[in-house]
């Protein structure tokens, strides 16, 4: 077996942490990653029988029984996951039962999975029936965007035109747009199912006063995508208050969706 620590999953997760730490999005114990792996990357590294414990998910996902994944673990801090990768990060497996988490390796402490796990395991149902490669939901508080949530409508469509008006590419990066839900309890099964039914249709979806989720393929999509809202949120931010004397206007957001051939919501656009 190849030393755990060596594998380009558990790196992964240490780098994007820690990149989202010091972009000041994941204060605290704040924000959780999940990422689907394949059954044959990890038998390289861990024997696959070998179940630590078990631990109960508090809800059916009855779509992943068997299914692998790497999640930052509840309490712990994006800043530490780098220093000790075995204590703030866990590989599980659904087990038979759809209800169970079988603990691979990790959580050393005694830990379990993000508080968030419902909204994740429930997103990844929704975006996997969209898109069979999707493997990383995101879930982070970046500064600008959660500013954004004070000041702006939480109104999808709204929202979305003001992100797309404030970067040319934002439109081409997250053509689908951003959902939005209005402030809801964090933790619970409810608030995965509202960010499941919305992931239905996009691929980022805001919560209310409280952060973002992002979901796609590879952790650096769904980064990215993450890292332009918030850009596009921060000049937002750095111009809400002043006279706006130039804007990109909705034909030319509709000239750059066509020149990219990106399959853009033309109902999010005033045409
Ligand atoms: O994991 O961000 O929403 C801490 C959180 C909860
Ligand atoms: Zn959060």
């Amino acid at each position: 077996m190849k030393d755990i620590l060596t594998a380009p999953f558990v790196k992964e997760m240490c780098e994007t942490t820690a990149n989202m730490y010091r972009l000041g999005w994941d204060e605290r114990n704040g924000g959780n990653i999940s990422c689907l792996l394949d059954e044959s990357e990890v038998s390289e590294y861990l024997d696959l029988n070998n179940v630590i414990r078990t631990i109960p998910t508090g809800f059916e996902a009855k779509d992943l029984i068997g299914k692998i994944f790497i999640v930052t673990g509840t309490g712990k801090y994006f800043k530490n996951v780098e220093k000790d990768p075995e204590n703030n990060l866990g590989i599980i497996r659904i087990a038979k039962d759809g209800t169970t988490a079988e603990l691979l390796w990790g959580y050393s402490d005694g830990g379990k999975f993000t508080s968030e796990l419902p909204a994740h395991l429930m997103s990844h149902m929704a975006r996997l029936k969209v898109d069979p490669e999707n493997r990383v939901v995101m879930h982070s508080h970046p500064t600008n965007t959660l500013a954004m949530n004070y000041v702006h409508e939480l109104d999808e469509k709204k929202f979305t035109h003001t992100l797309w008006e404030m970067c040319t590419e934002c439109i081409v990066v997250f053509p689908d747009g951003v959902g939005v839900l209005p402030w809801m309890l964090c933790g619970t099964n409810e608030i995965g199912e509202a960010t499941a039914k919305k992931m239905e249709n996009f691929r980022l979806v805001v919560w209310g006063m409280h952060g973002i989720y992002g979901a796609g393929k590879t952790m650096d999509e769904t980064f990215g995508l993450i890292e332009t809202v918030e850009k596009a949120a921060q000049i937002y931010m750095l111009t809400a208050h002043l006279p706006r004397v130039n804007t990109i206007k909705d034909s030319e957001m509709k000239e750059l969706a066509e020149f990219f051939k990106v399959k853009y919501r033309k109902d999010f656009l005033n045409l």
